[in-house]
């Protein structure tokens, strides 16, 4: 099956709101061209520098805007991370992604903390991921050569309604830093973020984004908002799963090759609207007590999951 990269808004209205059976039809056959039906991969996320950003994003918790229930905490040490690391890799996860609440990376000590991180990780044989914030050309290249897999910098949402959620950097700043860990060789994490009180529209835009980069984002997270106390969506309106479900299958119809990760806000869903995520294409999800600030479904919850529905953690992507 050949990738497209010139999808359009309109072609991609058209999926997305295919009746829900034809839909998740449609994604299966495409999923099935590129991943096992049966396969899950398991991602373990880090926060490696807490709270107190510059940035206003009005869903996160880490913004030194907000007063949340976030304590910030300044970049760990190369060998807590690598503990952590070791002991998601025996805990079944293949992916390590290093977070932190930076509006972009400064060269220098903390730079050069991250590196080791990216080394040491990569040492143990696991993808390594890291979302830093803005990166330039030349910190994009010298992650490479440190031995990163992947960076993860979301668009969040269309370009329309980007402007109603943050409002100190701008949609063009985003796809420079995407277009640099390209240029890099680095793969390219990116997705969005559902439950913002954005409309169809606005999901079905982001989707255009993501699916006409060339190549594709190799991995596209899908999030569901996880709304925290003080920011200004804490009292967003639920959103309902079956928009996770459709814009999940949507993803896997436009990027079939690409990784779609059922990302944050499982803790919200019943098991079977996450079942109902894997059946529409979601082959990777995030593993471990927490996400970055807040829980996320435990390693009994998860076991039991994927006994229920006779799938298996992926062993190398
Ligand atoms: N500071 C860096 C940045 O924004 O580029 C990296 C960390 S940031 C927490 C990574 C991504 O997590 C965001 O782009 C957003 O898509 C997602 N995220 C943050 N808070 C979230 C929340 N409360 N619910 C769902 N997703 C969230
Ligand atoms: C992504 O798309 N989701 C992850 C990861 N990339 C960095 C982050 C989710 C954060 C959820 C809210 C929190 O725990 O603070
Ligand atoms: Fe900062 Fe990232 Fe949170 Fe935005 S999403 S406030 S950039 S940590």
């Amino acid at each position: 099956m050949n990738l497209r990269h010139d999808w359009t808004r309109d072609e991609i209205r058209a999926i997305y709101r295919l009746p829900l059976p034809e839909l998740i039809f449609r994604a299966q056959l495409s999923h099935r061209e590129f991943h096992r039906a049966d396969e899950v991969q398991m991602c373990r996320l880090l926060s490696i520098k807490t709270g107190g950003c510059p940035e206003d994003c009005a869903y996160c918790s880490q913004s030194a805007h907000y007063k949340t229930h976030v304590e910030r905490e300044p970049l760990m040490n190369p060998g807590e991370v690598l503990a952590a690391a070791r002991n998601a890799k025996s805990e079944g996860a293949t992916r390590f992604c290093m977070g932190a609440a930076w509006r972009q990376v400064n060269d220098g000590k903390e730079f050069d903390s991250v590196l080791e991180m990216v080394r040491g990780v990569a040492a143990l044989d696991m993808e390594v991921c890291c979302t830093l914030g803005m990166l330039t050309e030349s910190q994009a290249q010298e992650l490479k050569n440190a031995g990163l897999t992947a960076y993860n910098h979301n668009l969040d949402t269309s370009p329309e309604f980007y402007g109603d959620i943050i409002s100190t950097r701008t949609y063009e700043d985003r796809l420079r830093t995407i277009g640099y860990v390209r240029k890099a060789g680095i793969t390219v994490c990116s997705g969005g973020i559902l439950g913002m009180g954005e409309t169809d529209e606005d999901r079905i835009g982001l989707l255009e984004q993501l699916a006409r980069l060339d190549p594709h984002p190799e991995s596209v997270p899908i999030n569901m908002l996880v709304r925290s106390e003080g920011t200004p969506l804490a009292n967003a309106e639920e959103l309902d799963p079956l928009i996770m479900v459709r814009t999940i299958a949507t993803a896997r119809i436009l990027m079939p090759a690409s990784m779609v990760r059922l990302a944050a806000g499982r803790r919200q869903m019943s098991p079977e609207a996450v079942a109902l995520c894997f059946v529409a294409g979601a082959n990777s999800i995030f593993t471990g007590e927490k996400l970055l600030t807040t829980p996320n479904p435990g390693a009994d919850d998860d076991t039991r999951l994927f006994e229920t529905l006779g799938m298996r953690a992926l062993q190398h992507a």
